[in-house]
């Protein structure tokens, strides 16, 4: 491979046209489109030599900035189990994008030499993309990165990320995970849903329809799909399906009825009172529930609520079954202090609490047999040990509650938070337990919450300890907020800097609504 090539084709093709440096941050590279072909192109490059140092195993690279305004796009890896790019090649990845053209034939020399790779080994590339009207574009830039590097891409063009992550797996996998395909993925998960389903269609106080918001993204073109091979076994009613003049996340989407805590745009103007509907984000990793009463009244449920109501389910059935499995629940800063009371005094159930970001999460779950994992944003799974589906397996012969764990495996997108499996497994155990989304509320009672964003001149100069609840730098700021919290009833506050915006995110908890936004406030004026 004459890696004069790579840079011939990045100075003519893809050069870099920001000075500014980008960091690989919580979920990839993100910012505004049109600073990003460069970096498309680097990554196509970074992605075929990860593929041959993991000896040709497929990695996915993913086009999108999922919850971010329409005008910005990003990119993140897949490594070969569907997890997210290993920690110490995200170091490569910001060192390789930062470089200038000149220097980027060298660079690419040292990640070869560093990590021993031969070029002259096989290698595979997926790529998918979210609909945003700049993917495209920049699809071809990291696939003409792939092929810099004489590397085999295929494109799935328009897909889901959490779709791209079960892509990698199950073509690692030989098939054993899947089928590689969307006909695949689709198949997997309607087929456990049915067979969960078993023909019961609604029980107690379930009904079985929803509304599904979109978040005029890829959410909603795929849901159209599922729904076309459903047959009926739920009924799904989908607004902003990204037809027309709509803009992705736009006034509605999963991040947009969580950070605003109301309803999205464009909700049919007939809804009745307690009706169930579903928020989705804009590449469809992420999912939140939320209805509003017969005051009027916005109520969520978030990611904490799916947790609670996933780990509870299990617990039933691993106790049912008869197994003995370590059952764990990963959650982070932001979860609602309500959550974790209930999860530890109610369910039992062990709990830890890690930095943002799916990576950390997904990486502690793996240490439980049974290991489920939530944002409180709504982005999370649930992973199973080889241990546990070996265990469940053998069971299953003769326990029908250990026949539904298996199922849930199957309806489970282990590799990465899916706002699609995860909705349909939250209506397999609504269906279950015959609740409707009034049963569900009543669970517990969540502190009221509000999160801020804090526009300051550098982000960085904010650093936390302790899962970043804990602010170490700047000197003496912890302090002035742990003076601050001191004032409010069960006040609990923390502030870090955003890896996928450039703000200071600020979240408060209280026992009152009043009370949260002033707590929220005060501490946003401590950080400007
Ligand atoms: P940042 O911008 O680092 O807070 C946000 C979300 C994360 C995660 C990533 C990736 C919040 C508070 N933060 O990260 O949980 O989902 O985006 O999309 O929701």
């Amino acid at each position: 491979i004459n890696l004069r090539t790579v840079y011939a084709f990045a100075r003519e093709m893809y050069p870099k046209t920001s000075k500014e440096t980008i960091q690989y941050g919580t979920a990839g590279f993100r910012g505004k489109a049109e600073f990003l072909d460069s970096v498309m192109f680097r990554m196509g490059v970074l992605a075929t030599l990860r593929s041959r140092y993991r000896g040709g195993s497929v990695i996915g690279v993913m086009i999108t900035a999922s919850h971010n305004p329409e005008p910005d796009n990003g990119v993140k890896l897949v490594d070969p189990k569907g997890e997210m790019l290993e920690a110490s090649w995200e170091a490569i990845a910001t060192d390789l994008v930062n470089v200038s053209d000149q220097e980027l034939e060298q660079q690419v020399a040292k990640i070869i030499k560093d990590n021993n790779i031969d070029v002259t080994t096989s290698s595979q590339v997926f790529v998918g993309m979210d609909n945003r009207y700049h993917s495209p574009r920049l699809l071809k830039a990291v696939a003409d990165g792939v092929i810099a590097l004489k590397g085999n891409v295929k494109e799935y063009g328009i897909v889901t990320t959490p779709m791209l992550h079960y892509f990698v797996v199950a073509a690692n996998t030989k098939e054993a995970y899947g089928k590689p395909t969307e006909e695949g993925y689709y198949d997997k998960l309607i087929k456990a849903f049915e067979l969960l389903r078993n023909g019961r269609l609604e029980n107690g106080n379930y009904r079985n329809s929803i509304i599904y918001d979109g978040a005029n993204g890829v959410g909603a073109r795929k849901m159209l799909q599922f729904i076309k091979r459903m047959k009926g076994s739920l009924n799904v009613t989908v607004i902003n399906q990204g037809i027309g003049v709509g803009k992705i996340n736009e006034d509605c989407g999963a991040d947009y009825v969580k950070v605003q805590q109301r309803p999205p745009k464009s909700m049919p103007e007939d809804v009745k009172p307690y009706t169930r509907c579903v928020s989705v984000d804009g590449d469809a990793d992420r999912v939140v529930y939320f209805f509003t009463d017969d005051k009027g009244e916005f109520h969520l449920l978030d990611g904490d609520r799916i947790a609670t109501l996933v780990a509870g389910y299990l617990m039933e059935l691993v106790t049912q079954s008869e197994i003995s499995l370590r059952l764990g629940l990963v959650q982070t800063a932001y979860a609602n202090g309500a959550s974790t009371d209930y999860i530890v005094d109610q369910l039992k159930f062990p709990v830890s609490c890690v930095p943002t970001g799916v990576k950390h999460l997904h990486h502690k779950a793996l240490e439980y047999d049974i290991g489920v994992y939530f944002e409180a944003n709504g982005h999370g799974t649930i992973v199973f040990s080889d241990n546990a589906k070996a265990t469940i397996a053998q069971v299953a012969q003769t326990k029908e509650s250990a026949k539904t764990l298996l199922l849930l495996i199957d309806l489970i997108n282990e590799t990465v938070g899916d706002a699609i499996s995860d909705m349909l497994l939250v209506e397999t155990i609504l269906n279950h337990k015959g609740w409707d989304v009034q049963d569900w509320i009543a669970s517990y009672n969540d502190l009221p919450n509000r999160q801020l964003k804090v526009k300051v001149q550098d982000r960085n100069v904010i650093e936390t300890t302790d899962a970043e609840r804990v602010c170490v730098k700047p000197e003496g700021l912890q302090t002035e907020i742990n003076q601050v919290v001191a004032n409010y009833k069960r006040g609990r506050a923390f502030v870090r800097p955003s890896g996928t915006e450039d703000v200071v995110r600020v979240y408060a908890e209280a026992a009152t609504k009043e009370d949260t936004e002033n707590l929220a406030y005060e501490v946003g004026l401590l950080v400007q």
